[in-house]
């Protein structure tokens, strides 16, 4: 995999390629209609981006509304493709690599900022719709109202929407993409600019949560879900492989307490999969891992341990509730006997 640097080393984010919007009243052009059953959302378990979308649809309750197709966690010079399905395709979209919904909406460009998940496809044409992550969070949140669950959370509340929006601001630059800032940096200036940014929020941030059980207000809002997914693989991946180093999360107090808070709530834990998290960055990102040793470690196990955050007051829900259990594994299982 080629990794976009600029002239000083830093990693360039190449942004969505398709930012059309699925809402309840659409107007004009790029908007398409919330319609349960019409549309497909393609996920990577491995990627922090897609990951928030699936948190989202679960805590929504819009599993019967929104389809979920899974892709392989190790993508090849196609990229995403559907190997994990009988066959190698995807049963409803019939496609083996997610290009090819990109390439039957735009054949001449489609590609031109890669195939990217989360992206959402319309069923009967294959079409892709949108992959611009931070707004399909927020629509499957506020658009899809009519077809969430009862007792479906508030996720961007109106009142709390500037709040929520400047702490994802400095998430996304310092966190979220600041791991892959200092990942894939080709300069040790970069590296180290990165590196320093991403501690110095991380301080911040676990600051911040001493006293307070959610980033934002009493509730989990989408500020708690943009930062949970990087933290759950933090220490698994972003620790050693990215040098993300100068400590662990494990070894943060609040921040830490906070990460096993919402790992142990409905919606968060059981929608992380280390497996494909290790096996994707590891194997994937050849120009830092030429072996592709995934690693053994870290031991998942600490993330059930108690964290005493109800202590702080909050409610997960709000007035909301939370959702049901899982009724089975988010993937399919290989084989015991392989
Ligand atoms: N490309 C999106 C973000 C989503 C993203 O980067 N997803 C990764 C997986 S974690 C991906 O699909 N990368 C493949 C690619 O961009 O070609 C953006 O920056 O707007």
């Amino acid at each position: 995999m080629s990794i976009p640097t600029d002239a000083s080393g830093s990693f360039r984010r190449r942004g969505p390629h398709f930012t059309d919007r699925i809402v309840a009243e659409p107007e004009g052009d790029g908007q398409w209609p919330v319609e349960p059953g019409r549309y497909r959302l393609v996920v990577s378990l491995a990627c922090p981006w897609a990951h928030r979308s699936l948190i989202v649809r679960r805590l929504m309750g819009l599993e019967d509304a929104l389809s979920l197709a899974i892709t392989d966690p190790i993508q090849d010079e196609r990229s995403w493709r559907f190997a994990l399905d009988e066959d190698g395709r995807d049963p409803v979209l019939g496609y083996r690599y997610l290009e090819e919904a990109y390439l039957a909406r735009d054949p001449e460009n489609g590609l031109e900022n890669g195939v990217s998940v989360p992206a959402i496809v319309e069923e009967s044409t294959g079409l892709l719709v949108t992959n611009d992550y931070p707004q399909i969070t927020i629509d499957l949140g506020v658009e899809w109202a009519k077809y969430q669950r009862p007792g479906a959370p508030t996720l961007y509340p109106e009142g709390l929407r500037d709040e929520i929006d400047e702490v994802n601001e400095g998430v996304f630059h310092d966190v979220n993409n600041g791991v892959y800032k200092t990942g894939f940096a080709s300069t040790q200036n970069a590296y180290e600019n990165a590196y320093t940014a991403l501690f110095a929020r991380l301080d911040e941030l676990d600051a911040r949560l001493e006293n307070q059980r959610y980033l934002v207000g009493d509730h989990i809002t989408e500020a708690d879900i943009r930062l949970f997914t990087t933290l759950a693989r933090f220490d698994a991946v972003y620790h050693g492989h990215f040098k993300c180093n100068r400590q662990k999360l494990a070894e943060f107090g609040a921040l830490w307490a906070y990460a096993r808070d919402l790992y142990q709530t409905p919606g968060f834990g059981d929608t992380v999969d280390f497996d494909h998290i290790k096996r994707h960055y590891h194997q994937v990102h050849t120009g830092i891992n030429p072996t592709q040793i995934v690693p053994l470690g870290p031991e998942p196990s600490a993330w059930l341990e108690p964290h005493h955050r109800e202590e702080l007051g909050g409610s997960p829900f709000g007035d909301g509730t939370p959702p049901e259990p899982l009724a089975g594994p988010l993937r399919p299982l290989p084989p015991l006997d392989m």
